[in-house]
Parts: structure tokens; C-alpha cells; sequence
């Protein structure tokens, strides 16, 4: 398969591996935890890293190993590593690049358990982080130090949608001789491919869109063989949080539909979008493609299309905020997003919940936020049941005045 054909073709075809044997047309699962060697010469060639092989399943799989290779040729990179959540592949490539003693440029605004990992954990290691507003290029440039090594961002961020430009962070990051790791999860390679823009290593929760059918937890991390030949001997093979082979399948089978999942999404997202916007008891509806979104000017340029997933900020109180969400009676209140279901959920109090309130009010993320993941269902029932939500919510609200 060349890398020359159509996102909807590779979604498909791109690096599937070819069953000899028996012709299978779908990826058979390799369900086996090690490889037997023809001999002990053969085993220690391989690892030795002299014969090319399956040694041992935390080490390589060939279900596993398609489902990287099908991602490197979506992501345009040279090579992939799968690993069995998103958050083992942040930890994993974040680890592989840092030392005690270096310094991390980090976005203020991140996937919740990111933030802990980035705001508390590493401090143990000896590993310094500084939190900056992505969309300020001074702010970026000032916090880079002799001892930064990696600049690590989401864009558009999670929870509030704000939008990143990829080429001013790969420019910075190649001038300072830093690696740039960008989380593509909101995206996917359907909507933007980070490589094209010069960003270093990406990574997604194969839990989201890649897989799309709310049944895996999973994690990827598309970069240079050099990378990810580093990320796979130290941080993935010694700390182990490696994909299993049925998740792999499932994440497979998934990717096919990708494209079409996706498209879908966007344009159930931006009639979503387009309504809320227009509702009175909405102050202000964070989505990509409103003209009036912040990285609005950056579709086309840097994102295909402006995603399934919306912020929105309810013109109420807290209390409105949980009876709006308590009405839904379609939409799910649930964490996750890139699902066929429509899924709501408050991040204040729940994906971004390790945040401390001062660092949500830097982050952007208020108590009257609610995060929709728009799903596949017709867009007027997803319409229809937030229209219903919004009424009895401004009803409460009148009474409560
Ligand atoms: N990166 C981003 C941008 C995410 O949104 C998530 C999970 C992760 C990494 C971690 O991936 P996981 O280990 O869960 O596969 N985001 C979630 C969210 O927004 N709601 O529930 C999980």
C-alpha cells in the first residue's frame, strides 16, 4: 500500500499484513502470550535484535503490529507504538524523552489525568514542568530554558476546544531543539495529521474516534522509527502498558469506518453547534467550525473539518447547569467521546476534577461548562433532546426567580 492514496482508502487497506496461510480477509487476532524459536540460535538472534520476529507479547504482536502500522501510514510517520490506554502512551512517551533534571513546556489546559501526571507526579522524578497558554507564542518562547527537552500540548485542548497552531509550536520546538508531542485524540488523522506541520511525536487515545464504539481503552503514539524504537525498547517494554491483541482487532476493525464515522460526527457537530449557539440560555458555545470559534481560521490550513466534540457554557448557575444535564433523556452523562452515543459530561466535576479551582479558572474550565461528544444518532433527536433539557432548565430557572 502505497502512502499516496486517499485517507479513506488507508483507513482500509494501509498497513494490513497479508495472511498467507489461509487468506483471511479480516486481521486474525494472535491471541498468544510468547513465540516459539525454531531453535535457540533463532531465539537468541532475535533478541539480539539480528532476525526479524515475535520473541514475547509484551515485546510485539502481529494483530498488535498491524494496528501501528496501519496508524503510521494515517498519521504520515515512519513508525507507531500501540500501548493499552491513551494515558499509558502520554506517561510512555513523555518518560522516554525526559530525565530527572530536564524541563517540560506543557499546555495549561490538558486532559485531566495528563495534568495530574504532568502537575503531580513528575515533580517525584525531578522533573520540572511549566504551564503556558498554547495560543501565546511570547508566552511559549519565554518559558523555554536550557534545560527544557520537550514541548507537550492537545489541540484542540480538552475540555475547552481551544485550538493550537501546530506549525507555530513545531517552529518554536525545531529552533529550540525541543520535541514536540502533540495529543491528536479530538482530531484523528481523519482531521488533521500533526506530521504535516513538523510536530514530532503524536499521540491518541485509541479509546476516542480510532476505535469508535465505546469498548476499548486503548493508546497510540505515531512518530520516526528513531522515536518510536526508543519508546518500545525503555518506556513501553520495561514498563509494560502494552495493548492486548483483541483490543488491537477491535481498534482495527474501527479504523475502517473512520472516515465515514467521522464525517458524520462534523456535520452532526456543526448543526448541533449552529443551535446551541442561537439558544438564549447559552453564553457562549466553543466549537472549531463556528466562524466566531478562536481557531476558527485554522480550518482548512491545519484541521479538515471542526470535530464531533463542542464546549458549551450554560447562561445559569451550577444548579442549572446539573438540572440541564440531569433532563437529558438521549444523550448519556458519561465520560469518553468519539462514540456512536451522544455523550455529555461536566469537566469540572468530572474529567477535570484533579484540577484545583484556581488552575480550572486558568485553564478556562468554569462550573457552568459542559463537554458534548456529538454522536451518530439522527442530529434531530440529539437537537431535540437538548432543546427539551434547555426548556425544562429555563423553566426551573423562572420559577427559582
Ligand atoms: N488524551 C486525551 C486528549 C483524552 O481525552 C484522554 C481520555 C486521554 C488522553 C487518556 O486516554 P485513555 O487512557 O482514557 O485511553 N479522555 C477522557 C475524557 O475526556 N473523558 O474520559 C476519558
Amino acid at each position: 500500500m502505497t502512502n499516496s492514496r486517499h485517507l479513506d482508502t488507508k483507513t482500509i487497506h494501509a498497513g494490513k499484513i497479508k495472511d498467507n496461510q489461509f487468506g483471511a480477509l479480516s486481521t486474525p487476532i494472535f491471541q498468544t502470550s510468547t513465540f516459539i524459536f525454531e531453535n535457540v540460535e533463532q531465539g537468541s538472534a532475535r533478541f539480539m535484535g539480528e532476525e526479524e520476529g515475535f520473541i514475547y507479547g509484551r515485546l510485539g504482536n502481529p494483530t498488535v503490529r498491524e494496528l501501528e502500522q496501519r496508524m503510521a501510514a494515517l498519521e504520515l510517520t515512519e513508525d507507531a507504538a500501540a500501548f493499552g490506554s491513551g494515558m499509558g502512551a502520554v506517561s510512555a512517551t513523555l518518560l522516554a524523552n525526559l530525565r530527572k533534571g530536564d524541563h517540560l513546556v506543557a499546555s495549561a489546559a490538558l486532559y485531566g489525568c495528563t495534568f495530574a501526571l504532568l502537575n503531580h507526579k513528575f515533580a517525584d522524578f525531578g522533573i520540572e514542568v511549566s504551564f503556558v497558554d498554547m495560543t501565546n507564542e511570547e508566552a511559549i518562547k519565554a518559558a523555554i530554558k536550557d534545560n527544557t527537552k520537550v514541548i507537550y500540548f492537545e489541540t484542540p485542548v480538552n475540555p475547552n476546544l481551544v485550538v493550537i497552531d501546530m506549525e507555530m509550536i513545531a517552529k518554536i520546538a525545531k529552533e529550540a531543539e525541543l520535541v514536540s508531542i502533540v495529543d491528536n485524540t479530538f482530531m484523528s488523522p481523519a482531521l488533521q495529521n500533526p506530521a504535516e506541520f513538523g510536530i514530532d511525536l503524536i499521540i491518541h487515545s485509541a479509546t476516542k474516534y480510532l476505535n469508535g464504539h465505546g469498548d476499548v481503552i486503548a493508546g497510540i503514539t505515531c512518530g520516526s522509527k528513531e522515536q518510536i524504537e526508543n519508546i518500545k525498547l525503555t518506556t513501553l517494554k520495561d514498563m509494560g502498558a502494552v495493548m492486548s491483541p483483541q483490543d488491537a482487532w477491535l481498534v482495527i476493525r474501527g479504523l475502517k469506518t473512520l472516515s465515514v464515522r467521522v464525517e458524520r460526527h462534523c456535520s452532526n457537530a456543526m448543526k448541533v453547534a449552529q443551535y446551541l449557539e442561537a439558544h438564549p440560555r447559552i453564553k457562549q458555545v466553543n466549537y472549531p467550525g463556528l466562524a466566531s470559534h478562536q481557531g476558527y481560521s485554522l480550518i482548512g490550513r491545519q484541521m479538515r473539518a471542526g470535530g464531533g466534540i463542542m464546549a458549551f457554557e450554560i447562561e445559569g448557575t451550577f444548579d442549572d447547569t446539573v438540572h440541564f444535564m440531569n433532563s437529558l433523556k438521549m444523550c448519556s452523562i458519561a465520560v469518553s467521546l468519539g462514540d456512536a452515543e451522544s455523550l455529555i459530561q461536566h469537566p469540572a466535576s468530572m474529567t477535570h476534577s484533579p484540577y484545583e479551582p484556581e488552575e480550572r479558572d486558568a485553564a478556562g474550565i468554569s462550573e457552568t461548562l459542559v463537554r458534548l461528544s456529538v454522536g451518530l444518532e439522527y442530529v434531530e433527536d440529539i437537537i431535540g433532546d437538548l432543546a427539551q433539557a434547555l426548556e425544562s432548565m429555563t423553566n426551573r430557572i423562572k420559577q427559582v426567580i
